[in-house]
């Protein structure tokens, strides 16, 4: 079973209804990774995106970006091919050629931004100021254009300078944001797909003006704590027409490669506003077993 950004393997085992549509990155747009087994790939088990500043050929560049807490500057970066030229042509997936996410380690300061590209030199940039000291992990999530490409998830640590109290990872399933109150429901289980329903209300009434944002009700990243490996899940359902609204509920189909804690953010559009409400939810053993408890760490 592929799972957990499963870019190449995820359209070989779409099911019917693309409940397996979870855990990799426009799987929708880019299933081209069909007749790409597992066993081709050469791996036993998971396959985890957003591991390595490498995959498939291509290299994130080192990025610069302002060097102290609230500066205001710019991020920038290269996507390199193997010879380590530029990339400077990207396949357009949820309505961006390149997604960049960043996230401090301890799962706080989560953005999600469109970078803009200058082709002639293939750098990305985007205006930036750190809010917070620490140590942060940032992923460039594309697709490339060569025929049959999935989308690819590499990263970087980036150390900003300064002091900061790492936040308390607790599990999370309900939680305010910009007035609207995000509740998370269902459970994350290894090894199978289930579903997760997020529920949005303002002043306790349900919402039910949410808008399409890049060609979907709702964007889940969700990341490993521990490791970090990210994974970028799409709401069911079909593609949203222009002027569609949805809500109070949109559904998920997720799946967790192992057992254990996962930060989750959740972005969601409502009157033409982006608002990304924060979780955090601990994956179940496929036997039931809660996955983050201590006591199994020396037994198995
Ligand atoms: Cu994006």
């Amino acid at each position: 079973m592929v799972a957990f950004g499963g870019a190449f393997g995820l359209a070989g085992v779409i099911v019917p209804n693309s409940l397996v549509d979870a855990w990799a990155e426009e799987s929708e747009t880019n299933s081209h990774g069909v007749g790409q087994s597992e066993a081709e790939q050469g791996v036993v088990g998971h396959v985890l995106n957003g591991l390595s500043l490498s995959a498939d050929g291509y290299v994130l560049s080192p990025l610069d970006s302002p060097r102290a807490v609230g500066v205001l500057g710019e991020i920038t970066f290269q996507v390199l091919d193997e010879l380590g030229e530029p990339v400077t042509e990207f396949t357009t997936a949820h309505g961006e050629d390149l997604h960049l996410i960043v996230v401090r380690t301890d799962g706080a300061q989560f953005h999600h931004v469109h970078p803009e590209l200058t082709e002639s030199t293939g750098i990305w940039s985007a205006p930036w100021a750190w809010g917070e000291a620490g140590t942060y992990r940032v992923y460039a999530d594309f697709t490339p254009t060569t025929e049959g490409a999935s989308s690819i998830t590499l990263t970087r640590t980036v150390e900003v300078a300064g002091d900061f109290a790492p936040v308390e990872k607790t599990v999370r399933q309900t939680t305010e944001v910009d007035g609207f109150t995000v509740a998370l429901h269902g459970d994350l289980v290894a090894g199978s797909s289930n579903q997760l329903t997020i529920s949005i209300t303002r002043d306790g009434e349900p919402v039910r003006t949410l808008e399409p944002y890049l060609g979907a009700f709702g964007h889940l990243v969700a990341l490993r704590e521990g490791d970090l490996a990210y994974l970028h899940v799409h709401a069911e359902g079909e593609d949203p027409t222009v002027g569609a609204t949805a809500g109070p509920d949109i559904a998920f189909a997720a799946e967790a490669p192992t057992a254990g804690r996962y930060l989750l953010y959740l972005d969601f559009q409502v009157d033409g506003e982006v608002h990304t409400a924060e979780f955090i939810l601990d994956a179940t053993h496929g036997d039931g077993t809660q996955g983050n408890d201590e006591s199994h760490s020396g037994g198995h």
